[in-house]
C-alpha cells in the first residue's frame, strides 16, 4: 500500500512569509498545501511540524476525508485559525497528490468545470480618490472587469488598503506592528465621494468593490451601505467585526448593497448563522483559512442553499498554493461568485511557479495534474523567515480599534 513517508514544513520569505507543507508518498509523489497565517506564521509551522507531521507518516494519502476528520476530531481542541490552517494544508496537499496520481487537475476531481474561468477582481488604491481612480484604470487596462477601490481619508494617515502595509511588491517588515489611525466619522463622510468619482470615471460596466475591514459599528455600517447604494457596488466587505452575526440584521434590513464576509472565519460554524438568516451574499472563506478544499467545498454547498456565492479571499499573504486550490474549487462549484486576485511578486512566482493563468478578467487553474504549483527549495532556502506583523489600528484618542 502507498503511504505517506514525509511531511515537511517549508517556511520562506520571497518578499513576505509563506508556510508551505510538502507531503511525499512511498511512490515518490509530492503534494503541496498552504498554511500561511499572516503575522503568526511560526505558530502554524510548529502545529504542523510538532503535532501533525508525525501523525501523517504511514497513513494512506488517498484517504482525504478520513484524514481531515482525524485531524479535526482527534485532538479534542477544535477550530481556531492555527488548527484550521494546519488541517487545510494537509487536505490541500492530499488533493494535490490525488490529482497527480489520477493524472487530472484537482478541479476535475471536484466534479469538473462549471465555467470557463473564474471572474477576478483586482486592487486599486491611492492617497486620494483621483489617485485611486487612476490606479483603477491601470487595473482595468490589465484586463480586469472588477476592481476594489480603497482611498486615503483626509485627516487620517496610512489606513487599511492604501498604506505601505498592503502595497503588493513592497518589502514589508516590522519587529512591532505599525500603528495606523482610524476615525469612523471622517471615513463615513468621505467614502461616498470615492464611489461617486469611481462610477463616473470608470463607467457602468465595471464591478466596483470596497473593503471596510471590520471597522464600523452596526448603525454606521447600515448608513454606509445605504449611502453607497447609488453606486451599485458588487459588494461591501466586512462592514462590522465578524464575531456577532446578529448585527448584520440591521445592515441587511436597511440596504440592498450586497454584503461579503468571512475572510477571518475558519469553520462552517462561523458563517452558518449568517447563511441561514440570508444576511450575506458572498462567503469570503478561502481554502487556506477555511479548513482546506474538502471543508470549503462543503461550506459553499451549504451556502448554495441560501443563495450565497463564493468570494474567496485572495490577498498576497495566501500563497500561490492556497490560491491555486481556491481556483480549482471555484472553477468546479456552481455557486462561484468572484475571486480576489491581489497578485504576486516575481520572487514569489519564481518560488512556486504556479500554472494558473489570468486572461481577459478571468482566472483559470490550468490543466496540470494536481494543483499545478511547485516549490523550488533553492529559492526557498535563499529567502529565510523574518518576523513580521500586520499593523494595528488606534482611534484618534489612542484607544485600540478593530483591524
Ligand atoms: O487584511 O490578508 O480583503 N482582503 C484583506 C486582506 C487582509 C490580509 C490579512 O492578512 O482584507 O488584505
Ligand atoms: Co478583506
Amino acid at each position: 500500500m502507498t503511504v505517506i513517508t514525509s511531511a515537511e514544513v517549508l517556511v520562506s520569505r520571497p518578499g513576505r512569509n509563506f508556510v508551505t507543507l510538502r507531503i511525499t508518498t512511498s511512490d515518490g509523489v509530492t503534494g503541496l498545501g498552504d498554511a500561511t497565517l499572516n503575522g503568526r506564521e511560526l505558530a502554524v509551522a510548529s502545529y504542523l511540524s510538532d503535532h501533525v507531521a508525525p501523525l501523517l507518516i504511514g497513513l494512506d494519502p488517498h484517504r482525504i476525508e478520513d484524514t481531515w476528520q482525524y485531524l479535526y476530531r482527534g485532538p479534542y481542541w477544535r477550530r481556531g485559525p492555527v488548527t484550521m490552517a494546519s488541517i487545510a494544508a494537509v487536505d490541500t496537499a492530499l488533493w494535490d497528490i490525488k490529482g497527480k496520481v489520477a493524472g487530472l487537475p484537482v478541479y476535475q476531481l471536484l466534479g469538473g468545470a462549471s465555467r470557463t474561468g473564474c471572474l477576478a477582481y483586482g486592487h486599486a488604491h491611492g492617497a486620494t480618490p483621483q489617485e485611486t481612480v487612476e490606479a483603477a484604470h491601470a487595473v482595468l487596462a490589465r484586463g480586469f472587469r472588477a476592481v476594489r477601490l480603497q482611498s486615503g481619508v483626509p485627516g487620517l494617515g496610512d489606513i487599511y488598503g492604501v498604506g505601505a502595509s498592503t502595497l503588493p511588491g513592497d518589502e514589508v517588515r516590522w519587529s512591532r506592528p505599525l500603528e495606523e489611525q482610524w476615525d469612523s466619522s471622517k471615513y463615513l463622510r468621505f467614502v461616498p465621494s470615492l464611489f461617486e468619482l469611481g462610477r463616473a470615471e470608470l463607467g457602468e460596466d465595471v464591478h466596483l468593490l470596497h473593503d471596510v475591514h471590520h471597522r464600523l459599528s452596526p448603525i454606521e455600517a447600515a448608513r454606509l451601505a445605504v449611502d453607497l447604494e447609488p453606486y451599485r457596488l458588487f459588494w461591501l466587505e466586512d462592514v462590522t467585526p465578524a464575531e456577532d452575526p446578529a448585527v448584520l440584521r440591521r445592515v441587511r434590513a436597511a440596504s440592498t448593497t450586497p454584503l461579503a464576509i468571512g475572510e477571518v472565519f475558519n469553520s462552517v460554524f462561523d458563517i452558518k448563522p449568517m447563511l441561514e438568516e440570508r444576511l450575506i451574499d458572498y462567503v469570503r472563506m478561502a481554502v487556506t483559512h477555511g479548513g482546506g478544499i474538502s471543508a470549503v467545498r462543503k461550506i459553499l454547498d451549504f451556502a448554495s442553499m441560501f443563495n450565497a456565492r463564493s468570494g474567496m479571499h485572495g490577498p498576497e499573504d495566501i500563497s500561490p498554493v492556497g490560491f491555486a486550490a481556491s481556483l480549482h474549487l471555484g472553477l468546479a462549484v456552481h455557486n462561484f461568485g468572484i475571486q480576489e486576485f491581489a497578485g504576486y511578486t516575481d520572487e514569489t512566482l519564481a518560488l512556486f511557479q504556479p500554472g494558473f493563468t489570468f486572461d481577459d478578467g478571468y482566472l483559470h487553474p490550468g490543466e496540470a495534474p494536481g494543483l499545478g504549483v511547485s516549490y523550488d527549495d533553492t529559492i526557498g532556502e535563499a529567502h529565510p523567515y523574518e518576523a513580521n506583523y500586520l499593523p494595528v489600528n488606534r482611534l484618534l484618542d489612542g484607544s485600540v480599534h478593530d483591524w
